[in-house]
């Protein structure tokens, strides 16, 4: 069985895609990121970059103790390999599956975070002039769909000729092109990826998670979210804790 520390978002709903397209086991372990779940002590031990999502398999192949994973590229990787399925080992597929995992770990992913941050920064005129962010980030997101509308020129899928974790890790954050000063429509071959991607079950049911994990605002107190803001904005160096000694 594995457990899978977990906030749906796409970089959580990556890893239940995979999950849920392989058929293999899992326990959702909630970690509530505006919470600051992810900041704790104990799962700093699975994950010290203080980030969701994390897993551990209690099962792993050829036995042994438990194995715990942080980044979702990581995660991947382990998962297709423990399946055996949706990233083929022929060096040639293998090569070009791997280097669109690592495109999405260093490129999609964190361009499309950074303009998010910006955009709601902006919103908060005590923020300063947020220009120069927005125009580089918003750049920045507009050259990522143009990546992978030339990846899948003439393709049906990223890598390899076949569905693989290359399409997974990158389709969640793909989804989000609303709100992102750019048209969909300038990027057809995207536009066609995302749609076949969608229609699949497994990707249906990891997508549609989300709803059932929302607090509801009117619990949350003042002084709780004041402790919030505190924890989550200007995160910086933790100290190693007293009591991993
Ligand atoms: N490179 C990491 C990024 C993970 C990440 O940024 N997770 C976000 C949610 S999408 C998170 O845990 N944020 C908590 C925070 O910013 O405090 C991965 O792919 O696993």
């Amino acid at each position: 069985m594995i457990d899978v520390y977990y906030w749906p978002t796409p970089n959580g709903k990556k890893v239940t895609i995979l999950l849920e397209e392989a058929g293999i086991a899992y326990t959702i372990k909630p970690v509530n990121i505006g919470r600051g779940d992810q900041l704790t002590q104990e799962f700093l031990k699975l994950s010290p970059n203080g980030r969701m999502p994390a897993i551990v398999d209690h099962e792993p192949k050829g036995g042994g103790a438990p194995i715990a994973i942080f980044e979702s590229g990581a995660i991947m990787e382990y998962l297709a390999e423990k399946s055996g399925k949706f990233w083929p080992q022929e060096p040639h597929h293998k090569a070009e599956v791997t280097q669109w995992l690592y495109w999405q770990m260093a490129n999609q992913g964190p361009k499309m975070g950074e303009q998010g941050h910006f955009r709601r920064a902006a919103q908060n005129p005590k923020n300063g002039d947020q220009t120069y962010a927005l125009l580089r980030f918003d750049n920045e997101v507009h050259r990522i769909y143009g990546v992978m509308n030339l990846g899948l020129h003439k393709k049906r899928y990223l890598a390899a000729g076949q569905y693989t974790i290359a399409d997974m890790i990158c389709y969640p954050w793909a989804t989000t092109w609303q709100n992102r000063n750019l048209e969909l429509n300038e990027f057809p071959n995207v536009k066609r990826w995302l749609d076949e991607i969608g229609e699949r079950p497994a990707v249906k049911k990891a997508m549609a998670a989300g709803p059932e994990y929302r607090e509801d605002p009117a619990g949350i107190t003042p002084e709780e979210q004041a402790r919030r803001s505190k924890l989550l904005t200007h995160q910086r160096a933790q100290a190693v804790p007293k009591e991993w000694a």
